[in-house]
């Protein structure tokens, strides 16, 4: 079987995406330009307010999960940024200041038994209910990863994971700097991190997913990165990374359970396909939470993942996988090139 592994990877042209940060692939000029501001090495600075901002486009915006997400510019800078508005869910050790005379009501409704008010808090309660993320400065690609668009679905053969994805792959400049300031603690503060084995095979950095408020078990959302270089996606794997992945699913499930008292039947372990960031990395989230991109055209579950090796140790140089792209992805525009498609 192993011997089949070593003849696929040979079979499928070797990947050029070496995975460090500072990695530059044949593209155009206008490209390194467009996605400059995030190879380089620094970490934005924080904001203190939205003082001078202007709204140019509303990108995205969802009633039901109360989020607006949303691209402008600061008075006097030219470059772009991206702010996700999204409403959070009520802590509940927030509710009997929200209770309580703070809060004034103003009647919307009023019929038989049931009104409806709108109520605003007189002062600071000390809970914003707005997770507010800034991506600045933003590249054209942030921009169109957070504007609403249409999917296809698409099942990449192994062929077509060798032929298409992978070239594309390729072309394309990897800004996975934020990655690398974790691993190295340039960013993000250190006692964010929930655990780390920093063996360089096997190691990994657990922390709080930039989607997590960080108030909510019920919607808890850890991210495990992976130290070792060069395992693009799932793709990827095969049975030499059976050690990474099985250290990886035990020791977050036991740190899980130790700090925030989660038991492992209540957690849920999964890798994207595609993923947005091809260094990697698994899902932590509890079970009761539907994380965006948890479901089955995205997620493939680390204990699946890990048995399906166990079964066939090049099971995802040889699976045909199903995955999701969006409109604006080039990766959607390349598949349907090739296979001689029209939008
Ligand atoms: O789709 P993909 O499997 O590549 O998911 C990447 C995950 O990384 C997403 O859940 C993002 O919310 C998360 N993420 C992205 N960035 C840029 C950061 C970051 O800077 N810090 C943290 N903690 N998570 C991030």
């Amino acid at each position: 079987m192993a011997a089949h592994v070593e003849e696929k990877d040979v079979n499928c042209k070797r990947s050029k995406i070496d995975d460090t940060p500072d990695q530059t692939s044949v593209q155009s000029t206008k490209k390194i330009k467009k996605d400059k501001v995030e190879s380089e090495d620094r970490v934005s600075k924080t904001l203190e307010s939205f003082d001078g901002f202007e709204v140019l486009k509303i990108l995205y915006k969802n009633p039901q999960n109360k989020s607006v997400f949303l691209y402008g510019k600061f008075q006097g800078n030219d470059d772009n940024a991206v702010v996700l508005l999204e409403k959070t869910p009520f802590p509940v050790s927030a509710l009997s200041t929200l209770l309580s005379a703070d809060v004034s009501l103003k009647p919307l409704l009023q019929n038989d038994i049931y009104s409806v008010y709108d109520g605003l808090p007189k002062q600071d309660l000390g809970f914003s209910g707005i997770k507010t993320t800034v991506i600045y400065p933003a590249t054209e690609r942030h921009i169109e990863k957070y504007t609403d668009q249409d999917v296809a679905l698409i099942e990449e053969t192994c062929d077509d994971y060798c032929n298409i994805t992978l070239p594309y792959l390729e072309e394309q400049t990897f800004k996975i700097q934020w990655v690398y300031n974790i691993l190295e603690k340039k960013a993000e503060e250190v006692e964010r991190i929930v655990y780390e084995d920093p063996d360089h095979q096997d190691g990994f950095v657990l922390l709080p997913d930039m989607k997590w408020d960080r108030k909510q078990m019920e919607n808890l959302y850890l991210v495990a990165i992976c130290h070792r270089k060069g395992i693009k996606s799932l793709r990827d794997l095969n049975h030499q990374h059976l050690p990474l992945l099985r250290n990886i699913r035990d020791k977050c499930q036991k740190e899980v359970q130790e700090k925030y008292c989660i038991a492992s039947d209540q957690l849920r372990l999964y890798l994207h396909y595609q993923p947005s960031y091809y260094h990697l990395h698994v899902h932590v989230t509890h079970v009761k939470f539907d994380a965006p991109g948890s479901g089955v055209t995205r997620a493939h579950l680390l204990s699946d993942v890990i048995e399906n090796i166990e079964l066939m140790p090049d099971y995802y140089q040889r699976k045909t996988l199903t995955c999701v792209l969006r409109e604006k992805d080039g990766l959607l525009a390349r598949f349907r090139e090739v296979r001689g498609q029209k939008k």
